[in-house]
């Protein structure tokens, strides 16, 4: 609200992190660091971005940069900017990247408690065209920090203990939640800070905007197919639905927790597992709208109760307003 953002007393996502330390006396202030870390990884992966647009529209010297190097691709050097600040936190002993085939073992003199798993630039296939792209990323705790292994990321996403998303839009906005309510944070670059300009986000009950690739349509199983077709011509004779598709995961889950509405990308014939992520992507959106007020649903059950058996597996899911994705429930049910 305009009101936080002009008071003195600046809400940071730092300070704010720290106050939720404040209500866990027993923490040593590992977590807040290591908020910290991601937070300085999104602020750098902000500027790559906002460069890299302009350096392949004037086309740079065949974009390579000072040094002469040839200019990375955005999301192999996002990579490389979360796993050196998350590994440097000293606080994560397991990395799972979208972009890193096996899970990364941080050394034992640099391990913490902490396990983060991460797509570091979601969307990236849509930079070109200036549409909004972004990191997102969910936080577990390992179980024996002396010996962390497989079966610390192989677990149901209700067990992650933080999950947010970064999006580098028309302004950077850091949406995070560590377990009580979900905030939301924008980039001040005057300041280099992320100020709170969404406390506490609820998601509207139910809403009127369906965000789902039509192009699938001919590949839906029947109680998708009955969803959207009811979103267009509502058997109530309410008003039909808005379709808004942004074809990036980040920005159709922002629209979708700040105006409500569902999200979906359901199995079909083409893919039996929809086409997102289960450990990097619909865990850590589906712990945000839950978080929110909001439903996720892979089509059988509850999305946060899945145990992953691959660190790369995907889901289909349905998420967003509790009222939608209650529906879509009850047809899947109902089949
Ligand atoms: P489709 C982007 O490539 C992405 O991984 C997500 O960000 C987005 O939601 C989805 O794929 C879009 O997929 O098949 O509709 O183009």
């Amino acid at each position: 609200s305009t009101e936080s953002y002009h008071r003195t007393d600046l809400m940071t996502i730092t300070r704010h992190v720290l106050n939720e330390q404040s209500k866990h006396p027993e923490a040593r202030g590992d977590f807040t660091i290591l908020i910290n870390h991601i937070v300085l990884g999104c602020k750098y992966v902000c500027s790559a971005v906002n460069k890299a647009g302009l350096a392949k529209l004037i086309g740079l010297a065949g974009n390579s940069n000072v040094q002469g190097e040839e200019q990375k691709k955005l999301d192999v050097l996002s990579n490389e900017v979360f796993l050196k600040a998350l590994i440097s936190s000293g606080r994560t002993c397991i990395l799972v990247s979208e972009e890193n085939e096996e899970p990364i073992l941080v050394e034992p003199s640099k391990r913490g408690r902490y396990i983060v798993v991460f797509d570091p630039l979601d969307g990236s296939s849509n930079i070109d065209c200036g549409v909004s792209i972004g990191t997102i990323f969910g936080i577990y705790t390992v179980k024996d920090q002396e010996n962390p292994t497989l079966e610390d990321v192989l677990r149901p996403g209700k067990t992650m203990v933080a999950a947010g998303y970064c999006m580098y839009g028309s302004s950077c906005t850091l949406v995070l939640s560590t377990g009580s309510g979900v905030n939301g944070f924008t980039l001040d670059p005057s300041l280099g800070e992320f100020i709170l300009t969404h406390p506490n986000i609820k998601i509207p009950k139910t809403g009127k905007i369906y965000s789902v690739n039509e192009g699938n349509a001919s590949n839906w199983d029947e109680p998708t197919a009955k969803y959207v077709e009811n979103c267009k011509f509502p058997r109530d004779g309410s008003s039909p639905k808005s379709l808004r598709y942004i074809g990036s995961m980040v920005a159709d889950i922002h629209r979708t927790l700040l105006y409500g509405g569902i999200f979906m990308y359901p199995a079909d014939k083409k893919s039996p597992n929809g086409k997102l992520r289960l450990l990097y992507e619909v865990f850590p959106m589906s712990y945000l709208m839950e978080q929110a007020g909001g439903q996720a649903f892979t089509g059988k059950q509850r999305a946060l109760d899945l145990i992953p058996k691959k660190i790369h597996e995907r889901s289909p899911i349905f998420i967003g307003s509790h009222d939608d994705v209650e529906e879509i429930k009850e047809l899947y049910g109902a089949f």
